[in-house]
């Protein structure tokens, strides 16, 4: 038997269809069969465009875990095949965005774990990466760990494509380094309108509403990236976001900001939040920082102090506070709406929770709330000059 040759991605293959079966318990296992095997075939040959290169290197040792058997460490050899097509076995892609409710998304997400093995250098500069992606704030740590087995190294050359808009869904990216240009068509034409400097994740949208992806990111520099497989990503972030919609839902449906908006509307924005807490006196925003976040308070209160300006137009280290946000409250809007530093500190008074939100999913999900947002801003002026008797430039 020792010399009989296991065709590479054979095991994963009866792997995937075993799990599925048990899974699903289907009454005719050769008609199953056919159809498991045809979904695969069809999304392999969808994935041929997929950048295999990128893949190939990231799949070297992984080892996939279900729940009842230990890892199993894959042959060398397999490394020349396919990209990683764990997950590839699940569903075909349809395009049903509003409708879409993660609490029905159980059908296909297998319980195979994907480990993807990591030196210790690695697991560390991953978690550097992952230490403030939103997605990951609401997570449990047993799933946490997880996202972190099943992430895999990407690195990229200026101008590779990582994502193409129109495409459907296979990985999401947590950015290691990097610059990224978030290229959009409109019209016909290809308007770049933001880029990702060196933090952030994208490629969420098209595997937690099953559209197609939504913008074109482009590398203009080398860079690295950590990719984490679609299967894996339901299993555990869309699970995740079920859990997520029934523990905001009573809250966001309070925040007086949002109420303009959809039922629909306002559960995209939970299922891309993620909370944090502060401890009493902790800074959450500094004066003068780039800006990468907007706030919502879920408990707690945090004061706004400001630095102001002399007459001579020095800055006076000495903070003011102008203003308290309280449950329900927002902030840190300013910086966004402006496009300038921020124009304040923020400090916990207390024991304080936040549900925050990153600037592009505020830029993508807010825009019906920026109406609201901007008059309040005004007000903020007039606040000033009742505070300190003249006009202070907020926006520096
Ligand atoms: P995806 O899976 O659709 C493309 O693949 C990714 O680009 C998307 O997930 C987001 O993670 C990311 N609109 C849509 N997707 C965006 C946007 C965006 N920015 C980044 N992504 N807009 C820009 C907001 C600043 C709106 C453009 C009209
Ligand atoms: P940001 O992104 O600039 C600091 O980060 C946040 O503090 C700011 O957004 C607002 O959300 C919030 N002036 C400046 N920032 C304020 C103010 C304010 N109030 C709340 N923030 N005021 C004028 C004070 C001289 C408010 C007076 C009530």
């Amino acid at each position: 038997m020792s010399n009989v040759e296991i065709p590479a991605g054979l095991k994963e293959l009866l792997q995937g269809y075993t799990v599925e079966v048990l899974r699903r318990k289907p009454k005719d296992l050769v008609e199953f069969a056919v159809q498991h095997f045809t979904q695969i075939l069809e999304s392999q040959n969808k994935d041929q465009k997929v950048r295999k290169s990128s893949f190939k290197s990231s799949r070297k040792g992984v080892t996939f875990e279900t729940k009842s058997n230990k890892p199993k460490k894959e042959e060398e050899e397999e490394e020349e095949e396919e990209p990683c097509t764990t997950g590839k076995y699940n569903r075909r892609v349809s395009v049903c965005a509003e409708a879409y409710n993660p609490d029905d998304d159980d059908d296909d997400d297998t319980e195979v774990r994907v480990v993807h093995p990591k030196t210790d250098e690695q697991r560390r500069r991953l978690q550097d990466a992952c230490k403030d992606i939103l997605l990951f704030k609401t997570l449990e740590q047993e799933q946490f760990s997880e996202v972190l087995d099943g992430m895999f190294e990407v690195f990229v050359k200026p101008q590779e494509h990582i994502i193409d808009q129109g495409d459907d869904g296979d990985n999401f990216y947590v950015i290691e380094n990097g610059v990224y240009d978030i290229v959009v068509q409109k019209d016909g034409e290809s308007i770049c309108v933001g880029k990702y400097d060196n933090k952030g994740s994208f490629g969420e949208l098209a595997l937690m509403y099953n559209t197609p992806r939504a913008a074109t990111i482009i590398a203009t520099q080398d860079g690295a990236l950590w990719g984490l497989d679609r299967a894996t990503f339901h299993r555990l972030i869309v699970r995740n976001n079920a859990k997520k919609r029934r523990m905001y839902e009573a809250f966001i449906e309070c925040v007086p900001l949002l109420k303009s908006l959809e039922l629909s509307e306002r559960m995209k924005i939970v299922d891309v939040l993620g909370a944090r807490a502060f401890k009493d006196g902790e800074r959450l925003i500094t004066q003068g920082d780039e800006a990468d976040c907007f706030f919502i308070v879920e408990s707690g209160e945090v004061k706004i102090m400001i630095k102001s300006k002399t007459k001579a137009g020095q800055q006076d280290n000495t903070e003011v506070e102008v203003a308290r946000c309280s449950r329900g409250q927002y902030f840190g809007e300013l910086a966004l709406v402006t496009n300038k530093p921020r124009a304040a500190s923020v400090y916990a008074v207390g024991e304080t929770k936040c549900l925050v939100i990153d600037i592009r999913a505020f830029e993508r999900l807010l825009g019906p709330c920026m109406d609201i947002m901007k008059r309040n801003i005004s007000q903020y002026e007039d606040q000033l000059v009742a505070l300190f008797g003249s006009s202070v430039d907020l926006k520096h």
